[in-house]
């Protein structure tokens, strides 16, 4: 077994002489790395020898900086660069870089920086004339035309007549009249350059137009939403102007605070009625009325007011019938209405307070509204004045609604209410 672990005497000689190649190889390449150096070293020691005896007066001439640029760069030894820059809107001619070479000269040109032609890529839109600035430009904009791109369409809403004569100076500023219909409904827009793309924007309620998109137009709301899915932008009257809108209401309407609807002005309790101090004032929708009430004239029977709006009669003498059968009471009542009321519709009950008879009836006495009204009893104490049609404004309609209580068909009373309704000429 041991024999076996042990090499050969063969075998150890042969190990021992790869170690001598092994050796070797490195011995060579060692050598060769060597003369390597040696040669870099002779190369170099014959350049220095080549070197001028005073080397520190060995540099390129100084170089000028360009006017309107920058010069980086101070060292003038061989070898060494230097770099130029020009200031904005100035672009450099020559060289950008210069190297001191080892003939003591510099490689390039000299730079000079060139004033930028900003008016070369005809930037002043609309037949404007670009004259070239230091770093810009400025454009003299044709008639029409403003701006710094001559892009925006002149902002003339009103041109004000110069008028010298001093007599007729007051009226100068009178004479102010709008130059174009539709200039104040345009206004330039506002343009950006976002990545390449020009993004151009409008004061809100204006809209781009124009081939350019240099000109925001005012939207017409009023002809935009005229029969809108989400309604009448106005209850009345829609109003375009610059920028907006606005509605107004007819006479006898304030706009609500909405901007949008019609409410109607309490003439009334506002004291904005010329009702005299007999009349009474009553506040309808769009406007007032002045009403007298006045008590009937009817032969052997009197009247007295027990209200402003009450009349009842006095006590009959004995064995008059017409008094007794002249009305116990005639009543007043005023409504106001829109126009164009749904219908029917119940306008007005009249009820019994006390029932002193078995029996009361309603009728509809003759009036000037009575083909847009019926009367119908709604329980045994009450009967209503129905509205049958719709009744288009502006109008005054009348109705009297008479109830007369029986005992054993025997009248104990007759009862009288006029209503008198006020029609707006609007829906409103
Ligand atoms: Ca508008
Ligand atoms: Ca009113």
């Amino acid at each position: 077994m041991l024999a076996q672990d042990c090499p050969s005497k063969q075998d150890l000689q042969n190990s021992i002489q790869q170690a001598h190649k092994l050796l070797s190889a490195q011995e060579a390449s060692y050598l060769q790395s060597l003369r390597t150096l040696r040669k870099k070293l002779n190369l170099l020691h014959n350049s220095v020898a080549r070197l001028p005896a005073k080397a520190k007066n060995s540099t390129c001439p100084n170089l000028d900086t360009p006017v309107n640029g920058k010069k980086l760069g101070k060292i003038l030894f061989p070898g060494h660069e230097v770099h130029f820059l020009c200031d904005v809107g100035f672009e450099l001619e020559g060289s950008e870089t210069r190297q001191c070479k080892d003939s003591l000269s510099w490689s390039g040109q000299q730079p000079v920086c060139k004033d930028i032609d900003e008016c070369l890529s005809s930037p002043c839109a609309n037949g404007g004339t670009c004259t070239d600035e230091v770093n810009g430009f400025s454009c003299v904009c044709a008639k029409g035309w403003a701006g710094p791109d001559c892009q925006a369409p002149t902002p003339t809403f009103f041109v004000t007549t110069a008028n010298t004569s001093p007599v007729s100076a007051g009226a100068a500023a009178a004479s102010s009249f709008p130059l174009t219909h539709t200039s104040a409904f345009t206004r330039p827009s506002r343009c950006s350059q976002v990545q390449g793309t020009t993004h151009c924007t409008c004061e809100p309620g204006f809209t781009i137009s124009g081939r350019d998109n240099s000109v925001c137009t005012d939207i017409d709301e009023c002809k935009l939403f005229h029969n809108g899915q989400a309604g009448r932008l106005c209850l009345h009257t829609c109003v375009n102007t610059a920028g907006g809108y606005r509605c107004t209401c007819p006479a006898g309407y304030n706009v609500t605070r909405d901007g949008r609807n019609c409410k109607d002005i309490d003439e009334c309790s506002t004291r904005q009625n010329n009702c005299t101090h007999e009349q009474l004032c009553i506040n309808t929708y769009g406007g007032f009325q002045c009403v007298k009430v006045e008590c009937p004239q009817i032969r052997n029977a009197t009247y007295v007011k027990t209200s402003s709006l009450r009349c009842e009669r006095n006590p009959c003498l004995v064995d008059s019938r017409t008094c007794s059968q002249a009305p116990n009471s005639v009543s007043f009542h005023y409504m106001s209405v829109v126009s164009n009321l749904s219908a029917p519709r119940v306008m007005f009950r009249v009820s019994a307070v006390r029932m002193i008879g078995d029996t009361l009836r309603f009728a509809l006495l003759g009036s000037r509204g009575r083909r847009h009204f019926t009367v119908q009893r709604s329980d045994r104490q009450t009967g209503e004045l129905l509205l049958t049609s719709p009744v288009q404004g502006p109008a005054t309609l009348d109705a009297e609604v008479e109830m007369s209580e029986l005992e054993r068909r025997e009248l104990l009373g007759r009862y009288i209410t006029k209503i008198t309704i006020f029609v707006s000429p609007y829906e409103f």
